[in-house]
Order: structure tokens, then sequence, then C-alpha cells
């Protein structure tokens, strides 16, 4: 079998042997919590970044956030809408991310707050009139109502299953949004766009083998909406949960990951280069998503395709660095291509750290049955159906949150 065709038959999954995440480099075994800390973690860090997602800069000095609307009304009274333009250089004219925010409109604040990407940009999230569209570049997609690469009026609320708003707003959470484009659109341009040049030194054209990809400037991206959170008087900053769909779910994965300030970090069938084991082939691998997608993740990650057998890391490490935060995993049953199974198992292999830092980590051994889900502090849904984000999945992610975060 050619390494590009993606397998499906569990019995040809290889043998292989995920590296310990509780052995550091040295060999020396980490049995207490703070070698996990000082020495164990930032090991593993490192590793993320210098071979799959790429290293990114901190907080732009500059930066600036500008509330741009808001409504006490919106939603027929239900909720307070915020519209927040975030500058990263500090001036108009450079690169931006706006940021919509619902929030319930009773006066109990501050509200524990999700925040997640969008594919196609804050209006398409409800269908809300007064969300201002996008102007950003889009890819062509007619049933999202993309034209000649931009939003048109047509795509208002074409993404509205995926985001249960009202649900959000009846059971206390606020909910924020933001187009991935913003931070970088999703094309592989050799890094001119986005805000990859921001950052770029004298003489440099493109983010070298060990910088950040698009993944790392869309995870960026959530940290930088925490620290607007952080100022914002009627959000919990401290009770942020980071949700991402697919490739968006790597993203949210890897933000959790790298800013501790996340305390949930929820991926919906993230797959290769998110939740799922890439040392198991299944569905979707390396070379196959390095080849369609060169700009996600950082140019050393490029020597894996056809190796996964040779990465120091696999995906349960991804969820290690999470820990003793709490974590979520949902795959959906018909979402092959994405390795459900394999999703459950890096959940399920990050436990040790878990356990180490004194959670209950994952209380099953084996994967459960669609629709069981999983509340301990690592959570894990099978549903029923296909790739996408449903109401059920944010029944579930609210249930692990009140659990876990109020
Ligand atoms: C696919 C890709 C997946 C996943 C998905 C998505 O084309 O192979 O890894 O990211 O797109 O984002 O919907």
């Amino acid at each position: 079998m050619a390494s590009r065709e993606a397998n499906y038959d569990e019995d040809k999954v290889p043998q292989y042997e995920l590296p310990d995440a509780l052995i550091c480099t040295d060999g020396t075994p980490v049995t207490d919590a703070q070698t996990w800390t000082e020495k164990r973690r930032p090991e593993i860090l490192q590793l993320f970044e210098q071979q799959m997602y790429g290293k990114s800069p901190g907080r732009p000095e500059n930066m600036t956030c500008e509330l741009t609307s808001i409504a006490r009304d919106a939603l027929d009274g239900k909720a307070v809408r915020k519209e927040v333009s975030v500058y990263f250089a500090g001036d108009k004219t450079g690169p931006k991310m706006d940021i919509l925010i619902y929030q319930p409109s009773e006066n109990s604040g501050p509200f524990p707050t999700f925040v997640g990407l969008s594919f196609y940009g804050n209006h398409t999230v409800h269908s809300d009139p007064a969300i201002a569209i996008s102007t950003q570049w889009m890819r062509n997609d007619e049933k999202h109502g993309i034209v000649d690469s931009r939003a048109t009026d047509a795509s208002r609320g074409s993404s509205a299953s995926r985001w249960a708003i009202e649900r959000i707003l009846e059971r206390g959470y606020a909910l924020a949004t933001i187009y991935c484009g913003d931070l970088d659109p999703d094309f592989d341009d050799g890094f001119q766009n986005g805000v990859h040049p921001l950052f770029y030194k004298e003489g440099q054209t493109r983010p070298a083998d060990d910088e950040w990809g698009t993944i790392g400037a869309w995870a960026w991206g959530l940290s930088r909406a925490l620290d607007y959170f952080e100022t914002d008087p009627d959000l919990d900053a401290e009770k942020v949960a980071v949700m991402g769909h697919s490739r968006l779910g790597k993203t949210s994965l890897w933000a959790g990951a790298q800013d501790e300030r996340f305390a949930l970090a929820i991926s919906n069938d993230s797959g290769c280069g998110g939740a799922a084991l890439s040392r198991r082939r299944f569905g979707e691998t390396v070379e196959i998503i390095n080849n369609a997608f060169p700009h996600w993740f950082c140019g050393n990650f490029k020597q894996y395709n056809g190796k996964e057998e040779d990465l120091p890391l696999d995906q349960h490490m991804l969820i290690g660095l999470i820990a003793p935060r709490p974590v979520y995993v949902a795959s959906a049953e018909e979402d092959r291509w994405a390795d459900p199974r394999g999703e459950f198992l890096s959940a399920k292999h990050a436990d040790p750290v878990y356990r180490l830092l004194g959670t209950d980590g994952m209380t099953v051994a084996q994967m459960p049955a669609v629709e069981q889900p999983i509340t301990s502090r690592i959570g894990y849904h099978v549903r029923r159906g296909g790739h996408d984000v449903t109401a059920y999945d944010w029944e579930r992610y609210m249930d692990f949150a009140d659990k876990h975060l109020k």
C-alpha cells in the first residue's frame, strides 16, 4: 500500500510504540509534579514547537483593542452583542482580528466563555443582521455565499448550526468567535499575508523551519483574544474554554497546550495533527496532510512524511500538555478520516500525566459506545453521524464545563 492512500482497516494499523510522556529525553522517569512542571512539560512543549506546529511569538507590544459596536438588546433581548477589533501593530493599517461576542443579557457576569475560530467569519455564526460582514479573503463556497473570495449577504448565518448560540446563552455562558482568516488566510502563499510578516526579522521572508505555520498563527490569535478577555469585566478570563472543529480543533488543542490561561480545551473532530495518534496512520496521515496543507505545520514536520515512528512525540503528549486542566475530545462515528479510535486513544494515553498531577484523568480503559460520554477530567464522546459540530456536541461541552469550570 502506498503511504499516500488512507487505510481504514483496523487490522492494518501498524504496530507502534508511543513515546512515554513521563520519561524525560535524558531517560529520567517523571514521578512527581515538580519534575513534570519544571522539566518534562517544557521539554514536550519544545518538541511540539520545533517539530510540528512551529514556535510562535508572544503578544505584540503595541497591540490595541477597540470596542466597535455594542447592542444590549440583541437576539430579542436575550443577549448583549459586542464587536471588538484587535490591532496587532497598534495602528489600523496593520493586521487585525475582529471578535464577535454574545453574552447573556442578565446582569450576572462575569460569564464563563467559550471561544472558537470560524471557517467563514463572524457573520456566519448567526443570522443576526447586525453582525459586521467579514471583508477578508475566503475560499469560494456556494453553500456559504462566498463569491470572488469574499463573503456576501447570503453567507449570513450559514454556519449557525455549528454554534448553539441560544443554548449557550441559556446555559449561562458567553461565546466569542473570530474568523481564522483574520490571523492567516487558509492557503499556501509562502506566509506573505496574515500575521506572520509582522514578526519577520530584517531580511526574513518566511518563517524558519521551526517557526509557526498557519495553525500556529490561528492558535496565537486565540491567545490574543484571551488578552482582550482579561480586560473585559463581563467575561471571566479564568473560565475560558477554547473550542474548535477539525483544522480549528487541531488549533484549539495547540492553543490550550501552549497557553495555560485557557481553563478548558475542546477538540471537535480534530483528527490528524489534532487529537488522533499519528502513529496509527488510520485515515488521514502525516504525509497526506503535509501534502494537502503545506502551510499548516512548520517546515520540520515534513521530515516525518511516511515516518511517523521517527516522531519524538505523538498526540497524547499534546493532550498531556493541557494537564491538569480539563480537556474534552469528541469524535463522530462516520468521520473515519479523523480516526475516532485514534482520537480516543490519545485522550486515554494522556491519563498518566493527569493522574500524576492528582486528577482522575480518563476513567475508562476501552473506547465507549456511541453517545456514552465520559466526563472525567479527560472527557470524550463519539456521537452518531459525520464530520460536523452539532447541538449534541455543544450540550456535552456545556455539561462538561458545568462540571469542571463552574
Ligand atoms: C480536511 C483535512 C482534515 C480537516 C478538515 C477540516 O481536508 O484533511 O485534517 O482539517 O479538512 O478542517 O474540515
